[in-house]
């Protein structure tokens, strides 16, 4: 009988641990979210915005000329018409829509001025006869912006481009 009291008390702290383990996790996967959701905050008001790709979309007439659309987040949710449709078209965005350009095959997000307020790389890799290009937008608190917007293309970045590199197909934040 006296064994099996010193074997209840094991138990007992192995589900102690087991316990603390799980809420180590559960507070582990909340501050994850809450980190996510300021990386993405383009307008700065603290709550999460998204950013859409239509590379495929016409512009202009100019077929797969690409587009992204941001969306900003409300205390209901992404909203449908607080939105901005962004392409080479878009007054302040440097370049011109032509067909196969790709704008919108990558994007990332990242504050990359250090505001506070996300910032919006967007990927050609159509641009310039398949070079590819990389454009830096940023964020406001108005949102995605246009103003002080800049693209680099390949050959400006020191990519070789001979044959077709197609900057911009993929870009991690
Ligand atoms: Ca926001
Ligand atoms: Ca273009
Ligand atoms: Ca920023």
């Amino acid at each position: 009988m006296s064994t099996r009291h010193p074997l209840r008390t094991a138990l007992v702290a192995a589900t102690a641990v087991a316990l603390a383990g799980g809420l180590l996790t559960l507070t582990e996967a909340t501050a994850g979210a809450a980190a996510s959701g300021t990386l993405t905050d383009f307008n700065g008001d603290g709550i999460g915005d998204l950013a859409v790709s239509a590379p495929h979309a016409t512009v202009s007439s100019q077929s797969n000329a690409g587009a992204v659309v941001v969306t900003y987040g409300t205390t209901s949710g992404l909203s449908s018409t607080k939105k901005k449709v962004i392409t080479q078209a878009t007054s302040g965005v440097p370049g011109a829509p032509e067909t196969d350009d790709a704008f919108g095959t990558a994007t990332a997000v990242g504050d990359f001025d250090d505001d506070g307020k996300a910032d919006l790389s967007v990927g050609a890799p159509g641009e310039n006869n398949y070079d590819g290009a990389v454009w830096s937008l940023r964020g406001s608190a108005s949102g995605i912006t246009t103003t002080g917007s800049v693209s680099y293309g390949a050959g400006t970045l020191g990519v070789p481009t001979t044959g077709q590199p197609q900057l911009g197909s993929s870009i991690t934040g």
